[in-house]
């Protein structure tokens, strides 16, 4: 059966948002819209990874110190060659570029990007769910050359964010802060057509997303609340159903849909990452906003919202506890050493 929204494509979607802000002068629309082109292109290309010479490494190592993929390099020239000339951004960084990456001289515009081009591409060669992740702020000069200054923004100040799933089908989701959508590409037309309207992301539930691999390297507050959640308690539903993929975006994407919290905390086992393995500018902060904007919440093990945190550099890694409200708040509490 056919959904009624199945007409409303993507970019009728972002011009009806534009309508009802008779200031806006459509550069947020176009920025978006560059973007989706730039996501058709990873789309078709994360579609077809078995049939080409685009599985593999790239003999390249990038700024996180992992080795860089093939698709992870086409993503990223992608979206770079695309937004670095489209007149709607000022200055960009990538999970794949150590330094903020200028645009086109002449070609500056008032937001800046901030974007992780294929997150999750150690699951590339194998078939599993990887996504590009994206996080849109105001320069504070827009139409000049902007700089990391641009960039260090809080999450609080972002106005959209949004992620591509390429999954078992290609998904868009995203926010400009006005609720959370999500737009399914039709491969034989090339269309994204909205499919999931105003997500909301469920209060409670009974799945728990982490590494538990990690256990030895955890502090004892995580011990606790993970032990708690496997505990036989069928009143309130435990023990919780463990659900990991190892890929952020398609296990925040499950947890948006049927609810869930996903949990990446400090740990002890790397100590170039003691402060968390996910980054803040490009994965957790646009992710926080989403959640926010779907009722659910996104914190870090140490009481911080994710979203007031002041970036004090590009690629900064920040714990990352994300998903459903009701079980991000006991899981602070926990954290809080409350419970
Ligand atoms: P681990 C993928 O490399 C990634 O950056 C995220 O997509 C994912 O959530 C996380 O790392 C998985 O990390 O340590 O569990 O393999």
């Amino acid at each position: 059966m056919i959904k009624e929204s199945y007409g409303i494509t993507v970019s009728r979607h972002i011009l009806d948002s534009q309508r009802l802000h008779p200031e806006a002068t459509g550069d947020l629309s176009g920025l978006l819209s560059e973007l989706i082109v730039a996501a058709k292109t990873i789309s078709a290309e994360v579609n077809m990874a078995g049939l080409g010479d685009c599985l593999g490494q790239a003999g390249k190592t990038n700024i996180q110190g992992e080795k860089v993929q093939k698709l992870d390099e086409f993503a990223n020239n992608a979206i770079k060659r695309r937004m670095a000339a489209s007149g709607y951004v000022a200055i960009m960084t990538s999970e794949e570029e150590a330094d903020a990456i200028p645009v086109v001289a002449g070609q500056e515009g008032k937001y800046t990007l901030a974007f992780d081009p294929l997150d999750g591409s150690t699951n590339i060669d194998v078939n599993v769910s990887i996504g590009t992740i994206f996080s849109i702020h105001r320069a504070h000069n827009g139409g000049l050359p902007g700089g990391e200054v641009d960039l260090l923004q809080p999450g609080r100040q972002q106005v959209a964010a949004g992620y591509i799933i390429y999954g078992s089908s290609t998904m868009l989701v995203y926010t400009t802060g006005e609720g959370v959508h999500g737009f399914t590409l039709d491969p034989t037309v090339g269309e994204f057509y909205l499919s999931h309207p105003d997500i909301r992301m469920p209060a409670r539930s009974k799945y728990y997303s982490v590494n538990e691999g990690n256990t030895a390297y955890w502090h004892p507050e995580m011990h606790r609340y993970v032990s708690h959640l496997k505990e036989v308690d069928r009143p309130t539903g435990r023990p919780y159903s463990a659900r990991y993929i190892g890929s952020l975006v398609a296990d925040f994407h499950r947890n948006l849909i049927v609810g869930g919290i996903f949990l990446y905390p400090r740990d002890t086992k790397d100590t170039t990452k003691a402060g968390g393995k996910l980054r803040l500018l490009y994965e957790a902060s646009p992710l926080a906003f989403i959640a926010e904007q779907a009722g659910g919440r996104a914190i870090t093990d140490d009481g911080r919202e994710i979203m007031d945190i002041v970036p004090d550099s590009l690629h900064q890694r920040v714990p990352l506890i994300i998903g459903s409200k009701l079980e991000v708040d006991l899981a602070a509490e926990y954290f809080a050493g409350k419970s």
